[in-house]
């Protein structure tokens, strides 16, 4: 029954599941536990709307009578049409909330890759996202519930595959960038650091033992270091009482993570060159699965007093062989990195491949720019020749001073068409009979200065 039990615990923080035998002074208590966040990225949404279903009394009711099967095939989410019209529209509220959240994203994220300007088919982009139903994008239906629930069992069970497998590419990425380092190396230099490399990794395995997750060696150092009480007094259920730090009843992930710290710096101290944080994360993650594998029967990714208490009484909780960490154990194998490394290849090819596309496209580009230019310098030469003719005085014999139509209409004297040339060869300048009228005139005015002055 590994599925969706979790919804209803680790999402929900129900109430319903929690065990009756909490100390009575923490059941006094009424503050609501903090719920663990689940790292989805629409982990507020989820939570409030389970916040919200809380407050009716007839959700939780069959809530508490539904099994993971019910949850599962939507039978719980049907149940929504018969809660209260107040939780209803609260429960619209929250889904407009979400959509317009999805909305900003969506615009957020098509702003970063400069589509701009485009026509946003919101109901269409918000089909990517599982977790609601965007045909309906105003009011919170069963649909909504049951899509919200589907949609989380399904990524929290992948969450930590996706992890491992994230993990596992940053080491062999960490692995090829060594390998092409010491082959990018001259015979000495590469000894040298190879042997450099031997002698961190020697250093980062020297570390005191580190004991198996929920072993009882490694609550008794919680227990005595952290907690600072008598490794002879060790209780269990003080021990589970004082770590469920939210006082909710159970041990989730976060408080189970916690536990761990202890053995985790042992190994690895963010000092240390040797020392990888991202591998004690790693670490980390592989000691809580160890736990709730063995400790987490009813499969709720959560630990209850109950499991709790069993595990104490394992076999397995007395023997202490230690645990093995992340360098003791193979992450990949070299088949494996050889694959990575051939889909490196091929990526770093095809983004060859788009330079080069680029690089042509940009050369393309260069040699038009440089044919416009001959061209506009062709023009600007034409426009200059046009000018100088212009300016060019007027040839006496009305010759055409070039093969051009445009040249010889340009040769000519502005006031004189074509025709007057036949009048022409007696309007010399040295005629004075046939001298402009203008001219006449002129002479005669200053002739008549001198009688002005002489007066
Ligand atoms: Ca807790
Ligand atoms: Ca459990």
């Amino acid at each position: 029954m590994h599925l969706t039990w979790l919804i209803s615990a680790a999402l929900l923080g129900l109430a319903t599941c929690v065990p009756i035998e909490r100390p009575k002074e923490k059941q006094e208590e009424e503050t609501p536990p903090e719920p663990s966040d689940t790292g989805l990225f629409y982990h507020r949404y989820l939570q409030e709307v389970i916040n919200v279903l809380e407050t009716d009394g007839h959700f939780r009711e069959k809530l508490q009578a539904a099994n993971a099967e019910d949850i599962k095939s939507g039978k719980l989410s049907k149940e929504l049409d018969f809660v209260s019209h107040h939780v209803r529209t609260k429960l619209d509220e929250l889904k407009r909330q979400e959509v317009s959240r999805l909305r900003m994203l969506l615009k957020a994220k098509m702003d970063a890759n400069m589509e701009q300007d485009v026509q946003i088919d919101h109901r269409n982009l918000l089909k990517q996202f599982e977790h609601l139903d965007p045909q309906n994008q105003h009011t919170f239906e069963a649909r909504d519930l049951e899509l919200l629930i589907q949609t989380a069992t399904k990524h929290l069970e992948n969450f930590d595959a996706d992890h491992h497998n994230e993990f596992k590419r940053y080491e062999m990425m960490k692995e090829h960038e060594r390998r092409e380092y010491l082959k990018s190396l001259d015979e000495e230099k590469r000894r040298e650091e190879e042997a450099r490399f031997e002698e961190l990794k020697k250093k980062h395995k020297e570390h005191p033992k580190v004991n198996a997750p929920g072993s009882q060696d490694q609550l008794k150092e919680v227990w005595q270091e952290t907690d600072g009480l008598d490794p002879n007094e060790f209780d269990p259920k003080t021990f589970f009482n004082l770590h469920d730090t939210n006082s909710d009843g159970v041990l989730d992930e976060q408080e189970l993570e916690a536990l761990f710290t202890k053995e985790l710096e042992k190994v690895y101290d963010p000092r240390n060159e040797e020392d990888d944080m991202l591998e004690m994360e790693e670490e980390r993650l592989r000691m809580r699965e160890h736990v709730m594998k063995n400790v987490d029967l009813n499969k709720d990714r959560l630990v209850n007093l109950d499991e709790f208490l069993k595990s104490t009484q394992r076999k397995d909780f007395n023997e202490a062989d230690g645990w093995k960490t992340v360098e003791e154990t193979q992450v990949y194998s070299e088949a494996e990195l050889q694959r990575f490394e051939a889909e490196l290849v091929a990526q770093e090819t095809e983004l060859g491949r788009r330079a080069e596309q680029l690089r042509r496209q940009h050369e393309e580009l260069q040699q038009r720019q440089v044919q416009l230019d001959a061209q506009k310098k062709e023009y600007q030469q034409a426009v200059l020749q046009m000018e100088q003719r212009k300016s060019q005085p007027q040839p006496e014999q009305g010759h055409p001073a070039g093969p051009g139509g445009e040249l010889k209409f340009q040769a000519q004297p502005p006031h004189a068409a074509p025709g007057d040339h036949q009048f022409l060869p007696d309007s010399h300048p040295g005629a004075p009979d046939h001298a402009p009228q203008q001219n006449q005139v002129e002479p005669s005015r200053s002739q008549q200065h001198p009688e002005v002055e002489i007066q």
